[in-house]
């Protein structure tokens, strides 16, 4: 199979531009070849060559839109076969299915029984009460999902995921029917909603209900081993409220209530109450950045700038109370800085968005100020991505810890750009980070787990280590140029910032996969879902 040719190993939509990379010197023919008939399709020559610095390479494109029957494909070039894809009608279905039933498959606190769990089928686990830091009071925050390939859970990332999440069923409403093979308690939600009242119930146990501020997070004191949940037997331990984790709580539960009040209002009447309660309390708590407390070693999502916790929970409490105080606090904030991110720790876009979709009365100028400021900074990535032979929005800079989720957070930018000023070239942009993430990309890997000809088979996940099989439906966080891990420091050093990336389980800063990461590809799907058809 080619190293060279450089493809999406899943495949692409029949209407949908095609692209695909081919790395080396020289201008060629290529053909795309029907893989059932032997019979070439399509015939072409490779674009400019285009100098690729971060991976070091000389890349140049091939363009084959002209391909829209549905088969399964390769594409020779160079006396090089690319990996197999396929061309059809919502072709990502199946990846959307396991990306979703992954979220099922990292609950915690629940027996998952063999019928739908498979072998990630585990006993209960982390169900006894955790101490509060410092204390010697033992409360229940069982349920939720584990974070990452730990079994910590952090309400940091836990807010960020689900608010991918909705921002995914709000891009296209039909995944809120969208099965996905999860059993469901009330028929009303669907299976998506229900998996996410599976950790909005969890965060709710997080949040101290006198005081309404909510703790960071809760995990034993160091990482495990490598075994299943439940063999994780330690004390639970949470850590003490934090500012971050009381605003992203109180922003992504106003998001929650829009979503629930249709299909179970008492529900969101709970996340509501719970939702502004925290607002309030972080209103009186010091604007100070998380760090673990002494003994606890376990994720940090510590954050130091922390404005844009405020201006998410400000634009989406206006969006659904629409109470003048959040809309104030907003529209003082963004009338000083506009910003964007789509992350764990710059969650400003999320208030944007709000913002400017908020049904209760905004001030038009600031609104068309803040769509310049997503034009601008679409603009920019668009102009990397001209730059670039996978065409992403990426330089050599890029390349850092969870760079996979910095991409998509990129796509998103061009998304929402393009949800606004309707401009075709961000939301063409914007799917070929998909394409990167599914094969087109220096490494040649298939990122998400499960899927593709070049697969990941050693995520840094402890129940695939465990169960020796990487979990399907996982993105891994992949290449990341500091070398943050000694396994990424004896594979990868002197390597150029593209490539770092080490299919290894010991690589946890190349190789891990987390929920925010997982959400963020949700989203990525999504957009496909533009100006097309039903989830099928
Ligand atoms: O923000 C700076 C940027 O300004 C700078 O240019 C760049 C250069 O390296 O570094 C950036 O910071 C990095 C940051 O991620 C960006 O998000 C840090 O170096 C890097 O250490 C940090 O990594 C985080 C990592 O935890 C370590 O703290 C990841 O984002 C975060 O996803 C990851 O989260 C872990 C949890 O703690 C535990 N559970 C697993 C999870 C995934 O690995
Ligand atoms: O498994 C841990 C992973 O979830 C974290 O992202 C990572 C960085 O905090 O740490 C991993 O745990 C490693 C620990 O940091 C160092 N000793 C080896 C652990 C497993 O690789
Ligand atoms: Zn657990």
């Amino acid at each position: 199979m080619s190293q060279n040719i450089l493809v999406n190993e899943i495949g692409y939509l029949p209407m949908d531009p095609k692209r695909a990379v081919y790395r080396g010197e020289g201008t060629m023919e290529f053909s795309v070849i029907d893989r059932k008939t032997g019979e070439k399709v399509y015939e072409g020559v490779t674009g400019r060559e285009i100098i690729c610095s971060a991976a070091e390479e000389k890349n140049r494109i091939i363009s084959f839109d002209g391909v829209v029957e549905e088969g399964e494909y390769i594409i020779k070039a160079g006396g090089e076969e690319s990996v197999p894809f396929v061309i059809k009608e919502w072709v990502y279905s199946d990846a959307m299915k396991a990306l979703l039933k992954f979220f099922y498959l990292q609950r915690c606190g629940q027996k998952l029984p063999e019928e739908i769990a498979g072998e990630f089928a585990h006993e209960p686990c982390h169900d006894t009460n955790a101490r509060i830091y410092g204390t010697d009071r033992f409360i229940d925050v069982s349920g939720g999902w584990h974070d990452a390939g730990d079994f910590g859970r952090y309400i940091v990332p836990a807010a960020v995921t689900i608010g991918h999440l909705f921002l995914a069923m709000e891009l296209d409403p039909n995944l809120i029917k969208f099965d996905f093979g999860i059993p469901v308690e009330n028929p009303d939600l669907g299976q998506l909603l229900s998996e996410i009242k599976y950790e909005t119930d969890w965060m709710l146990k997080m949040q101290d209900t006198e005081s309404g501020e909510v703790y960071h997070k809760v995990s034993c004191t160091h990482f495990c081993d490598f075994f299943m949940p439940e063999e994780e037997k330690d004390e639970l331990v949470i850590s003490p409220v934090s500012y971050a984790a009381t605003l992203d709580f109180a922003a992504s539960l106003a998001m929650a209530v829009r979503f629930f009040k249709p299909v179970d209002a008492e529900y969101a009447d709970i996340l509501a109450d719970a939702s502004k309660k925290a607002y309030e309390a972080a209103k009186k708590m010091e604007v100070k950045g998380f760090h673990n407390p002494e003994g606890i070693v376990t994720g940090e999502y510590g954050d130091e700038s922390l404005e844009d916790e405020l201006y998410w929970a400000s634009a989406e409490l206006y969006r659904t109370f629409g109470e003048e105080e959040y809309r104030k606090t907003f529209e003082e904030m963004a009338y000083k800085h506009i910003s964007h991110g789509y992350g764990w720790e710059d969650v400003y876009s999320f208030g944007n968005v709000a913002y400017i979709l908020s049904e209760f009365p905004v001030d038009e100028t600031l609104k068309s100020i803040i769509i310049a400021a997503i034009d601008a900074k679409a603009d920019s990535l668009l102009y990397l991505c001209k730059s670039n032979g996978y065409n992403i929005s990426f330089n050599e800079k890029s390349f850092i810890w969870g760079s996979n989720m910095y991409l998509m957070q990129n796509a998103f930018h061009l998304y929402t750009a393009y949800f606004f000023t309707k401009k075709d070239d961000y939301l063409e942009a914007a799917k070929e980070h998909t394409h990167y993430i599914l094969g087109k990309n220096p490494c040649n890997v298939c990122f998400l787990t499960g899927f593709g000809t070049n697969r990941v088979l050693n995520p840094h996940h402890r129940p695939s280590a465990a169960k020796k099989k990487p979990m399907p439906g996982m993105v891994v966080g992949g290449p990341d140029s500091g070398l943050h891990d000694p396994t990424a420091e004896k594979y990868l050093k002197g390597q150029p910032s593209a490539k770092c990336y080490v299919d290894e389980l010991l690589s946890y800063s190349t190789n891990e996969i987390t929920l925010y990461w997982n959400s963020a590809m949700v989203v990525m799907l999504a957009l496909f879902v533009e100006g097309y058809r039903e989830l099928k």
